[in-house]
C-alpha cells in the first residue's frame, strides 16, 4: 500500500442501499484518497438491533463494495473491535455519521475522528415502513 496516499475508514450496515448511505461514502472519500468500509455483520445486527437486516452480508458487502468511492470493504463483527479495524487499515482519519457524535472520541489517540450530518428525510427503517404499506 502507497504510504504516502491518506486512508479514510467508514463503518455501517447499509441495509437497503440508499441516498443517505451514498451522500455519506462519497462525502467520507473527500477526506483521502482511498476509503475503506467495514460493513456490519448480520450477526453484529442482531445483537445491536434484534433482528438480522433485509439484506444479507454477502450482499450488502457487494453493493457496497462496487460504490465508485469504495476501495474495499472487510466486515464489521464487533463494536468494541473499532480500533484493531482502524490500524489494521492504516487509517488516517474515521469518518462517521453525526447519530454516532463523540461516541468514537477515544479512537482520537489513533486516527482523526470526524463526524458527519445525516442525509436528512430518509432512513431504511422508514422506506421499510413506506414499502409495507404497499402490501
Ligand atoms: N447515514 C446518513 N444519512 C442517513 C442514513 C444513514 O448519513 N439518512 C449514514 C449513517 O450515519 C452511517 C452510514 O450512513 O454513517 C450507515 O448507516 P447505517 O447502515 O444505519 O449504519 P449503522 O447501522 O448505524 O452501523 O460501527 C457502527 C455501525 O456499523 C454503524
Amino acid at each position: 500500500m502507497n504510504k504516502a496516499s491518506k486512508i479514510v475508514v467508514t463503518f455501517g450496515t447499509f441495509d437497503v442501499f440508499h441516498i443517505g448511505h451514498l451522500n455519506i461514502l462519497k462525502r467520507a472519500a473527500e477526506y483521502g484518497d482511498q476509503l475503506f468500509v467495514g460493513v456490519s455483520s448480520d450477526r453484529l445486527n442482531i445483537e445491536k438491533k434484534g433482528r438480522a437486516p433485509i439484506y444479507s452480508e454477502p450482499e450488502r458487502l457487494a453493493i457496497v463494495q462496487h460504490i465508485k468511492p469504495v476501495t474495499d470493504v472487510f466486515v464489521e463483527d464487533s463494536l468494541e473491535l473499532k480500533a484493531k479495524y482502524l490500524r489494521d487499515h492504516n487509517a488516517d482519519v474515521l469518518v462517521m455519521g453525526n447519530d454516532w457524535e463523540g461516541k468514537f472520541d477515544h479512537l482520537r489517540d489513533i486516527c482523526e475522528v470526524v463526524y458527519l450530518p445525516r442525509t436528512e428525510g430518509i432512513s431504511t427503517t422508514e422506506t421499510i415502513h413506506k414499502i409495507k404499506k404497499y402490501e
